[in-house]
């Protein structure tokens, strides 16, 4: 019998991701105040069921046993990010309880092997700030510079690689253009100056975290995806997929990578004065060299100039009112998406080829699916174990290419809350009753961490 056995790189990082607000609950506690996501949901309709951040996994309270779970799993790295509302409440004065929960969850996952890969804007921005203009506002980039270098100050001496900001295009366009994303704004003039003033925070937050901390890595995590014209000999869809691919994708890897905004980008948005946001300087801040690039990766886009048959719901895309739409011929998950595991493949490949090279992590990968206990408590998520399973392969063909690719966080830990729909999605590995906080490791948790263990994607045919 021949055993078919892919095996990872040396040292390749095996973890699993959740953020602050989908899964801490305690929303009330020590000193935290509203961020953004704790507005929105008291909004009637924004999200799904009329669920809030609470109890979201109870993980503020529930740390400890998490983190023994991870460590039974054998995980290497955890990805958690950081409540800004927590650490400077209305994002004034630092709050020290708030801090003491990041060292003792620190201190617990280095107790038990198990790397801190901490994200430090996972999109609940303090609601005060958001009075003050929000993302919209330029301050709110040097107040994030502030809060990166008090995280920096407490927990740097632990801390080998943070994250600045996850999914920045989620944030500026979901969150101020479509309005369905805190702060629930539709306002595309709001959304462009948002991705300026992210990538600045972003830039301000890498140096203030280099000064604090010289030997630490530093980098940010995009959510990629292909887009793909329907129709590729059409000049409309060849068009709008130009359009998306700038304003989801080119918008922050230019700037972040070759220090300018793509021209034709640039262009597409001169009626939203995008322009007259970025200032002498401010280029050369967001460039700085980092040393990781996240990659999100959940499906590809297809797009089209005249989408026959697309869903109804609201163009996301700011100057753009194609959207884009399922094909039949691909498998769903849960939310919608595709099951696309080459478009991982394009974009880690498009990356290589096209930016200076940095070591690529995949900083989320996963998928939501309706899960059942069966009669003896057990999860068979058959779908999501495969889901993972194939986007593995399609990471390690990344690999065998030449791709730096150093680590996969599988999305995620937890089920949790899903923003704008809620509880209803469950993207976890492991299963949590909302009601009584049992967590039940899913069949995923248990085929992942053989994964982990082995470095290797182990089969028989
Ligand atoms: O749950 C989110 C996460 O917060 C950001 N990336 C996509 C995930 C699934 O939608």
């Amino acid at each position: 019998m021949k055993v078919e056995k892919i095996a990872f790189p040396q040292r390749f990082l095996w973890g699993a991701a959740t953020a602050a607000f989908q899964v801490e609950g305690a929303t009330g506690v020590d000193g935290r105040t509203d961020s953004i996501w704790d507005t929105f949901c008291r909004i009637p309709g924004a999200v799904v069921g009329g669920d809030n951040g609470e109890p979201a996994a109870d993980h503020y309270r529930r740390f400890e046993q998490d983190v023994r779970m991870m460590a039974d799993l054998g995980l290497g790295a955890y990805r958690f990010s950081i409540a800004w509302p927590r650490v400077r409440p209305d994002g004034g004065a630092v709050n020290q309880a708030g801090l003491d929960f990041y060292q003792r969850l620190v201190d617990t996952l280095l107790e038990h092997g198990i790397a801190p890969w901490p994200t430090l804007y996972h999109w609940d921005l303090p609601q005060k700030l958001e009075d003050a203009g929000g993302w919209a506002a330029r301050d709110t980039a040097f107040r994030f510079a502030d809060y990166a270098a008090t995280a920096v100050e407490a927990l740097g001496d632990r801390i080998t690689t943070w994250t600045t900001m996850n999914e920045p295009w989620c944030s500026a366009f979901l969150g101020y253009a479509a309005g369905i994303h805190a702060p629930g704004r539709a306002e595309p003039e709001a959304a462009v100056a948002a991705v300026h003033h992210l990538l600045l925070g972003h830039g301000l937050a890498a140096e203030a975290i280099r000064a604090a901390n010289s030997h630490t890595r530093v980098g940010i995590t995009l959510n990629m995806y292909p887009i793909i014209p329907a129709d590729p000999a059409a000049p409309g869809d060849q068009d709008v997929a130009r359009r998306l691919d700038g304003l989801q994708q080119r918008i922050f890897l230019d700037p972040l990578f070759r220090g300018e905004y793509p021209a034709d980008v640039v262009e597409d948005l001169e009626p939203f004065g995008f322009a007259a946001n970025v200032r002498d300087g401010d280029l050369g801040v967001i460039s700085a060299p980092i040393d990781m690039l996240g990659v999100n990766y959940y499906t590809e886009h297809y797009v089209s100039a005249s989408p026959n048959g697309a869903s109804s719901a609201a163009s996301p895309w700011v100057g753009v009112d194609q959207l884009s739409f399922p094909r039949r011929d691909f498998p769903l998950t849960d939310m919608g998406w595709e099951v696309r595991p080459d478009g991982l493949t394009s974009v880690l490949l498009r990356l290589h080829e096209q930016y200076p090279r940095v070591p690529l992590y995949i900083t989320e990968n996963g998928a939501a699916f309706r899960d059942e206990l069966d009669s003896d408590s057990a999860i068979l998520d058959v779908d999501r174990t495969s889901y993972i399973e194939s986007h593995l392969r399609a990471a390690h063909d990344a690999i065998e290419a030449g791709v730096d690719l150093r680590g996969y966080f599988c999305w995620s830990l937890l089920d949790n809350f899903e923003w704008a729909e809620g509880y209803a999605k469950r993207f976890g590995i492991v299963h949590v009753d909302y009601e009584t906080q049992v967590r039940t490791p899913k069949m995923s948790a248990r085929w992942f961490s053989q994964v982990a263990r082995d470095n290797a994607l182990v089969a028989v045919p």
